[in-house]
């Protein structure tokens, strides 16, 4: 089930429910995590839901997004399966790669998430080649690839930004930059931070959003993709956000020493979740909570309670069935 619908009338509810159902989620893997049933690494997205949220809110059902290993965001954002979600990080066949691929490859094609993939940069070209196949046949779709700050420091991404800009094709490239790679700061990988006037250099447009605002995030992605369906050719989105927890896993790491507690704070007295869930009456709030309650707690239910694959399934899908 698709939790949004751009149909639905109240933009402030429907935000609000995208990045509340994200952040329960992923706080509901971190309370399960230690106990081991979930077989995978997890990388959360907690404290940077609202760029997945504002972004996926403005597309259509028949667009694409792409997203890395830190993929649940993007993934619930399009309404992928949470059942599926689930099954998937516990191991299990029900899941959206038959329990084999765990949370680094989420992939939900009934809800246009291509798959994710645990090399860094990786899913930018295949964001790519979805364009140029849109733009070959005509249609009047988008593809949105999603990618973190380390990201941009790949070879492949300005392979991208180039053959994306020489062809027009329908590609918005969503950084979300949450100012680390694992735990490197950008002040010592940049010389400068002025990420959008590089990306401008290859004939794209871009925009910077330093607030975290999902609404701004929204309106600035219909703009932009406004323009894309009739043939503008690709944009650029750098959304400043903030990784609350560690780089992989379910804790916080702020002992670890390469950032305090303080960026984090000021990122804390701003949560979106917080400021779209004031938006709403509480009568009304408190049922989309009771709903997200529900609905996790499905999902959990259904992954603990279905079958591991059969021990033959190691053979199947290793190259291409
Ligand atoms: C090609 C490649 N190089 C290095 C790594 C190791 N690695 C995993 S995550 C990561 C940092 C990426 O940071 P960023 O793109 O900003 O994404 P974030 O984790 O912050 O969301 C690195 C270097 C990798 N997985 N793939």
């Amino acid at each position: 089930m698709a939790i949004f619908s751009n149909t639905a009338s109240n933009i402030a509810n429907r935000l609000y429910r995208g990045v509340r159902l994200i952040r329960r989620v992923e706080e509901e893997l971190a309370r399960i995590y230690p106990s081991d049933r979930i077989k995978s690494p997890v990388h959360l997205s907690i404290g940077q839901e609202s760029v997945a949220v504002g972004v996926c809110d403005a597309l259509l059902p028949e667009d694409f997004v792409s997203a890395t290993y830190r993929s649940h965001a993007a993934y619930i954002a399009r309404g992928g399966n949470l059942r599926a979600m689930f099954a998937e990080l516990f191991g299990k066949a029900a899941g959206n790669a038959g329990g084999k691929a765990g949370s680094m490859h989420l992939i939900d094609m009934a809800h246009h998430v291509l798959g994710a993939s645990a090399v860094v940069g990786t899913t930018i070209p295949v964001a790519l080649g979805y364009a140029l196949a849109i733009r070959r046949r005509g249609e009047a779709r988008v593809v949105v690839a999603f990618f973190g700050d380390g990201a941009t420091e790949e070879g492949v991404f300005h392979e991208c930004l180039n053959f994306a800009a020489l062809k027009r094709l329908p590609v918005l490239f969503v950084c979300e930059n949450n100012q680390f790679a694992i735990h490197q700061p950008l002040e010592k990988r940049w010389a400068t931070d002025r990420l959008c006037e590089r990306v401008e250099t290859y004939g794209i447009p871009a925009a910077r959003i330093a607030d975290g605002n999902t609404d701004t995030i929204r309106a600035k992605t219909q703009e932009v993709i406004g323009r894309m369906r009739t043939g503008a050719g690709p944009a650029f989105m750098e959304c400043l956000t903030y990784r609350w927890r560690e780089h992989v896993g379910p804790g916080e790491d702020y002992d670890a020493g390469y950032r305090d507690r303080v960026a984090l704070e000021a990122w804390q007295a701003r949560d979106e979740m917080v400021r779209l869930g004031e938006q709403l009456n509480e009568a009304v709030r408190a049922r989309v909570d009771a709903e997200i309650e529900t609905r996790i707690a499905d999902a959990v239910d259904f992954a603990e309670s279905s079958p591991f694959p059969a021990s033959e399934e190691l053979y199947t899908n290793v190259y291409a069935d």
